[in-house]
């Protein structure tokens, strides 16, 4: 038994004791209210104490190849799905698992502890799927993987890319992906969602697809899923990831279409890292920006959540999985700096996420639940933002997965350097 004491819970003033039992949490209670005799003593000095962070949409079968890759030179995501084109046949399983473990470590170091990888699936040999079904087991321990069956050259676009699709999904991956905006005709893009929401009905999966990621005004992909998903009744089970399109619709299309988004149920990922580098290449100025509209789908009441994408990989060269950079990046790019957006920032990173993974109320820090939680050097969710503040500790279904002492010097040498004024 572990007592992790003095805990500051998100929205609540009074600190807190959680008692960790058999892997659960067996209690939550106002602190010192609990008897912590015959048991392990941690003290969080009231530091921020939340569910684990999610990361709903990164690609673990890309990341390290930028290097060898060779350089994506207008930056576009075209020319990224060209460059990994043309040297993924140079990959092999143990190589990608390798890789995939190292940025998987560096999500764990950030605090994240639930993942969503797309996985290319359109090559006969299925290489980075049997590397990522592996992964997943191996490291379940450490952190909840779910896997979708992405055709990154297109369902149609490549030959016997639907069938493909099918065998990862037989073969236990749990999402079918789709990238409508990349099959050569509209007609064809529109097939592949309507194939995917089928693909899932078929085998109780979920969906997630890479929807829109471009600036091209008329790619209205995202439509059809809302509708089909809401059509299947699986609006819960689906997800648009990018929708950057929608960061250049005009409004009276957009407002039409935001009617449908609620009612469908759908949720949304951002990745504003991603988009910010890929979006706008086409643009001379004004430049746009290039995502989706994240204010207006958290004021509406839709959910979204923000995501990693890529870690140095052709379509990115940077990254490094920690998600409170990107929440940083995200708040920026979205105008997300009033206080009603900041006081929740963690939202963006933590339940939406989870809702978006479907991962149900077992996520919660609630009692009877898994100990699964992480402790933040912040007091709450603005201070988190402002300070890009570090994870400390990592739990998961009570076991320490590391801790980090945390740095203070910098707040102690300043307070002598005012006196000093
Ligand atoms: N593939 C894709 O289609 N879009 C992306 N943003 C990445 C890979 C990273
Ligand atoms: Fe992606």
């Amino acid at each position: 038994m572990t007592v992790y004491k003095n805990a500051l819970m998100r929205n609540c003033s009074q600190l807190k004791d959680i008692l960790v039992k058999d892997g659960k949490i067996a209690k939550i209670a106002d602190s010192g209210t609990i008897s912590s005799e015959n048991s392990e003593k941690i003290d969080l000095n009231g530091r921020l104490v939340c569910e684990p962070y999610c990361d709903p949409h990164i690609h673990l079968d890309y990341v390290f190849t930028a290097a060898s890759f060779g350089e994506n030179s207008t930056g576009t995501l075209f020319d990224g799905i060209a460059s990994w084109s043309d040297s993924k046949s140079t990959l092999t399983p143990e190589i990608i698992k390798e890789r995939a473990k190292k940025g998987l470590l560096e999500q764990l170091l950030g605090g994240t502890q639930y993942i969503r990888t797309h996985v290319d699936v359109t090559d006969p040999k299925l290489t980075g799927l049997k590397a990522m079904l592996e992964l997943r087991e191996e490291v379940k321990d450490y952190a909840d993987i779910q896997i979708v069956a992405f055709p990154q050259e297109g369902m149609y676009s490549y030959k016997g890319g639907e069938e493909l699709v099918e065998e990862a999904l037989k073969m236990g991956a749990d999402c079918v992906g789709a990238i409508p905006h990349f099959e050569y005709t509209a007609e064809m893009g529109t097939r592949s969602v309507k194939k995917a929401v089928e693909l899932a009905v078929k085998y109780n999966k979920l969906v997630d697809v890479h929807c829109d990621e471009t600036d091209d005004d008329m790619s209205r992909f995202v439509e059809v899923l809302a509708y089909e998903a809401m059509d299947n009744g699986i609006g819960e089970k689906t997800t648009a990831s990018h929708t950057c399109a929608m960061g250049s619709y005009n409004n009276a299309y957009a407002f039409k279409l935001f009617k449908l988004l609620k009612r469908s149920g759908i949720s949304f990922i951002s990745c504003p890292t991603e988009n910010i580098h890929l979006q706008g290449r086409y643009d001379n100025y004004p430049k746009r920006r290039g995502l989706t509209r994240v204010k207006e789908m958290l004021d509406d009441n839709i959910n979204v959540c923000f995501a990693q994408d890529s870690i140095c990989d052709p379509w990115y060269p940077l990254g490094n999985g920690n998600l409170m950079y990107v929440l940083d990046a995200g708040f920026h790019i979205c105008h997300l700096t009033a206080p009603q957006y900041m006081n929740r920032a963690l939202d963006l990173i933590t339940s939406n996420g989870a809702k978006t993974l479907h991962l149900g109320d077992s996520y919660y820090l609630r009692e009877g639940n898994p100990a699964s939680f992480i402790v933040i050097d912040a007091k709450n969710d603005f201070d988190a933002l402002r300070n890009r503040a570090q994870v400390l500790m990592s739990v998961r279904n009570g076991k320490l997965l590391f801790r980090k002492e945390a740095p203070s010097f910098g707040e102690e040498s300043l307070s002598g350097y005012f006196k000093m004024q």
